[in-house]
C-alpha cells in the first residue's frame, strides 16, 4: 500500500511540484554548535539541508518569494545566497553592489517567510585568497549583519573557497578579522570559514582551530564525481578530531560543475553526512546549460517548476529531499531500459508493457502488465510464461496469475479463472511488480 501511495504521489507530481503554500510557517529559532553538531537553542542535533543560488548577480530571478516557497516544500530547509566576489560581474568586480546587497536581502526575506534558514555567502572564487578583497568583505558583512542582526535563521559564511596555495594560516587570519565584525552586530549567529584547496583541507582547520568565539564551523565541498573516498575519510578523521563541518556546497557532478551525474557517490556521500549530522546544500539552483543545475537549460520559469523542467541533478535533489520519487518516464535511465517486449513462448503470445518504476530505500521497482494471446488466433486451455531479466529480482506484488521469482527469471501461471485463452482473444490485467531489475532487453 505504502508503494501505491508512493507511485499515486508520483504521478500527482506530474502536473507540478509545488504544493500548496502552507501560511503562517515559524521563523526557524537560533542555532548553536555543540561540538561538532549543528543544534538548535535546547542543543537537539539539527541538519540543514537545501539548495544554493547560482552567481545572484547572474541569476537573480530564482530569487523570488514562490521560488523559496517551492524549494521549502520540496523539503529544504536552507537556501544559500551565493554572491561572487571577483568573477566578473561579481561584487567586487563591476557588479551593481546595492543591486547585489538587495538580493541577498530578498532572499533572506523570503526565506523567513517560508521558515527556512539562509546563508549569506561571500563566493570567492578566483579571488583565491580572501585577503584579496578583505576590505570589502569586512565592509559588507558589516552592513549586512547590521540589517540582519534581529533575524535568528541567518548565517554567514564568510570566503566560500580559497585556492590557489592559499593556506590555512592565510584564511585563519582573515577569518579572525571578519568574525568579530559580524559578532559586534549579532553575537552568536553561526559563521562558517572556508577552509584550503577549495574547502577540501579540513585537516589544516581540524589542526588549528579558530580559538576565542562560539558556533564557528568549517566547510568542506565536494562534486561527487571528483572527490570520493579519501575526501569522505578527510572528513570523517576531522569530525572525530572535533571540527564542526558545514557542507555548505556540493554537486552531484565533477569539480567543474559540468560532466556527469554520479549518483552512486552523491549517495554515498549523503549517507555519511547523514549519519555524522552534516548539513549540505546542493549546487545549484539555475537553468544554466551544465550539469550542477537542478533546472533544465529550456526550463524558462522562476517558480511552479514540473518533474520535466527538472535536470538529472534536479530530480535527484528532489527526491532526496522530499522523499518521494518522481515518475519513471521522467528519469532517462529507465525510459531506455526494458520499457516492455513483445515475445513468442510456444505459441503463445506475450506483451509486457512497463507501467512504472520507481526508487524506494534506493532500490529500483518496476511494475509491469501482461497480455497473452495465442499466436495463431485459435483458443488456449492454460499457459505459462518465463521472463527473464537484467538480473535477480524479487517479486513484490502480483495479481491475475501465479508468481514464481527464482534468480533473474519470474515464471507466471494462470489463476484458477484465467488460464482459458478463448479464439481471438486475450487474457489481460496480469500484473506484477518486482524489485532489482528491469525486464532484459
Ligand atoms: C561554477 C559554476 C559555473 C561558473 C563557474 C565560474 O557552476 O557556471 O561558470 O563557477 O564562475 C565550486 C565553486 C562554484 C563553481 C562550482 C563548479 O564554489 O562557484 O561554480 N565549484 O565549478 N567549487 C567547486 C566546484
Amino acid at each position: 500500500m505504502k508503494k501505491l501511495i508512493c507511485v499515486l504521489a508520483a504521478l500527482a507530481l506530474a502536473v507540478s511540484l509545488a504544493a500548496p503554500a502552507l501560511a503562517g510557517e515559524e521563523t526557524p529559532g537560533p542555532l548553536h554548535v555543540e561540538g561538532t553538531q549543528l543544534t538548535n537553542e535546547s542543543g537537539v542535533p539539527v541538519q540543514l539541508r537545501g539548495v544554493s543560488t547560482h552567481g545572484l548577480a547572474w541569476f537573480p530571478q530564482y530569487v523570488n518569494a514562490d521560488c523559496v516557497r517551492e524549494l521549502h516544500d520540496w523539503g529544504a530547509n536552507v537556501l544559500r545566497l551565493a554572491m561572487y566576489t571577483d568573477e566578473y560581474g561579481g561584487y567586487c568586480n563591476g557588479g551593481d553592489q546595492a543591486a547585489l546587497k538587495q538580493l541577498v536581502k530578498d532572499g533572506v526575506r523570503y526565506a523567513t517567510d517560508a521558515g527556512m534558514y539562509a546563508i549569506v555567502d561571500w563566493h570567492i572564487l578566483s579571488d583565491s585568497n580572501p585577503n584579496i578583497h578583505k576590505d570589502e568583505a569586512l565592509a559588507f558583512f558589516d552592513e549586512m549583519s547590521a540589517a540582519l542582526a534581529g533575524q535568528d535563521n541567518v548565517l554567514y559564511e564568510i570566503c566560500n573557497e580559497p585556492n590557489g596555495g592559499t593556506d590555512w594560516a592565510t584564511v585563519k587570519a582573515y577569518a579572525l578579522e571578519v568574525i568579530p565584525v559580524i559578532r559586534a552586530n549579532d553575537p552568536d549567529a553561526v559563521i562558517i570559514v572556508g577552509t584550503p584547496n577549495w574547502c577540501q583541507m579540513v585537516d589544516q582547520a581540524a589542526a588549528d582551530p579558530i580559538t576565542g568565539y562560539d558556533n564557528i564551523m568549517y566547510a568542506l565541498h565536494f562534486y561527487a564525481d571528483t572527490h570520493r573516498d579519501d575526501l569522505r575519510e578527510r572528513m570523517k578523521a576531522a569530525v572525530r578530531a572535533g571540527l564542526p563541518i558545514f557542507v555548505s556546497e556540493f554537486g552531484t557532478c565533477d569539480a567543474s560543475g559540468n560532466g556527469a551525474v554520479n549518483v552512486e557517490q552523491s549517495n554515498a556521500w549523503v549517507a555519511l553526512m547523514d549519519e555524522l549530522g552534516i548539513s549540505y546544500v546542493n549546487w545549484n539552483l539555475s537553468n544554466k546549460n551544465e550539469s550542477s543545475a537542478i533546472l533544465q537549460s529550456g526550463c524558462a520559469k522562476t517558480s511552479g517548476f514540473a518533474p520535466e523542467d527538472l535536470s538529472q541533478s534536479g530530480r535527484w535533489l528532489y527526491e532526496l529531499l522530499s522523499g518521494e520519487s518522481l515518475p519513471a518516464e521522467q528519469k532517462t535511465e529507465s525510459a531506455s531500459s526494458a520499457a516492455g517486449a513483445q515475445t513468442e513462448q510456444d505459441g503463445l503470445m506475450v506483451d509486457v508493457v512497463l507501467k512504472n518504476s520507481w526508487q524506494t530505500d534506493g532500490e529500483n521497482y518496476y511494475q509491469y502488465d501482461m497480455t497473452l494471446r495465442d499466436a495463431s488466433g485459435g483458443a488456449r486451455e492454460g499457459w505459462s510464461v518465463e521472463l527473464t531479466f537484467d538480473g535477480d529480482v524479487v517479486l513484490r506484488d502480483g495479481w491475475n496469475g501465479e508468481y514464481t521469482a527464482s534468480g533473474d527469471t519470474l515464471t507466471v501461471r494462470p489463476k484458477d479463472y484465467n488460464g482459458t485463452i478463448p479464439a481471438g482473444g486475450a487474457v489481460s490485467d496480469v500484473g506484477f511488480i518486482v524489485s532489482g531489475a528491469a525486464l532484459a532487453g
